[in-house]
């Protein structure tokens, strides 16, 4: 049974701009045996720092101490590559840096991938994604179709720079019951806008259940463009694909009905984690 350490509270990572030593002080996965704990944060500096060869090695030892896939991604992954986007952000880091971590990022998946991906038991639908057209990003959309084909769907993953064609072309063959799209910058965002309206122009709309989600994007920009689900992050886009494919599925996309089942699972998520907290 893999250890299992809370990732789901927030922290503050302002100890992310000093050095590992200041990250050592903090209570970030006080949960876990101290070896672990300084593993982790290894493992988020060497993110941080770019050191790609030395992080699948950090990876296999924090796997042989019974540490899931899953807490890996969303514990020092995330905060490693969170803490690069605000030294990006802040002018601290330029693109050759941000290369560098997402390299990191990369390996670190394609090593857990197998692993997320056994855990698929079922067959329980179809999804086509990509990342919109422009936009590079492939990180958290390459997350959330390993989650998506763990919790039993079947991904085509159509990459980065996807065009609303191929999106079409891709939906026509595969004939999936949702299709998602990922954009992280603000100047793709309208992709997702773009796309749709095309999906609508070809007579598709209705067939498919429409997935945004990326850093840039919201519930309010997924309300404005019409798409029937917005996920903040890969575990919610599981469950409401999984919803949308169980007792909404005959609830056509578009459908205000499907819209409002889509908030009631951010709220009931909401309430779930407001009574884990007390
Ligand atoms: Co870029 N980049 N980048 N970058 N980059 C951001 C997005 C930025 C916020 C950095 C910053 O300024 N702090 C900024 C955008 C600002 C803006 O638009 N307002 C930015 C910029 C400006 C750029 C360039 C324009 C820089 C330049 O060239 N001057 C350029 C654009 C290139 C292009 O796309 N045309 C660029 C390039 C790059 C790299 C290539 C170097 C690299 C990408 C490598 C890769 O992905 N293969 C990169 C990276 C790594 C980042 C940051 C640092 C990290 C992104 C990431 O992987 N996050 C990012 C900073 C940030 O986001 N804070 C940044 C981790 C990942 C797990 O999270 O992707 O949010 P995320 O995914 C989450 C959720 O959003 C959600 O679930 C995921 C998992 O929980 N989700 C979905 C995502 N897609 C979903 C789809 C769904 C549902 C949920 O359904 C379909």
């Amino acid at each position: 049974m893999p250890l299992k350490i809370d990732t789901e509270i927030e922290f503050d990572l302002e100890d992310l701009q000093y050095d590992f030593e200041d990250s050592m002080e903090t209570d970030r996965w006080h949960d876990a045996p101290a070896e672990l704990k300084e593993l982790f944060h290894r493992l988020e500096w060497n993110i941080i720092d770019g050191e790609h060869a030395d992080t699948v090695g950090f990876i296999d030892t924090a796997l042989e101490g019974d540490i899931s896939a899953r807490t890996l991604i969303s514990g020092p992954m995330a905060t490693g590559i969170a803490e690069v986007g605000r030294r990006f952000k802040m002018d601290e880091y330029f693109l050759p840096e941000v290369m560098m971590s997402a390299k990191c990022m990369h390996e670190a998946l394609a090593r857990l991938k197998p692993l997320i991906l056994a855990e698929k038991s079922e067959e329980v639908g179809t999804v086509v994604i990509g990342t919109v057209q422009g936009d590079l990003h492939d990180i958290g959309k390459k997350i959330v179709a390993m989650m998506m084909e763990a919790a039993g769907f079947t991904v085509h993953d159509l990459g980065v720079t996807v065009p609303p064609e191929k999106f079409v072309e891709a939906v026509r063959e595969h004939n999936p019951q949702i299709v998602g799209f990922s954009a992280l910058l603000t100047t793709t965002m309208n992709m997702q806008w773009e796309t749709l309206k095309v999906f609508a122009a070809e007579g598709l709309r209705e067939d498919l259940k429409v997935f945004v989600g990326g850093a840039p994007i919201s519930q309010a920009w997924c309300d404005k463009i019409g798409a029937d689900a917005y996920a903040m992050d890969a575990l919610v886009a599981v469950d409401k694909a999984k919803a949308c494919v169980t007792r909404l599925k005959n609830l056509t996309g578009g459908a205000p009905e499907l819209h409002e089942a889509m908030l009631e699972i951010d709220r009931e998520r909401e309430a779930a984690k407001a009574a884990a907290a007390e």
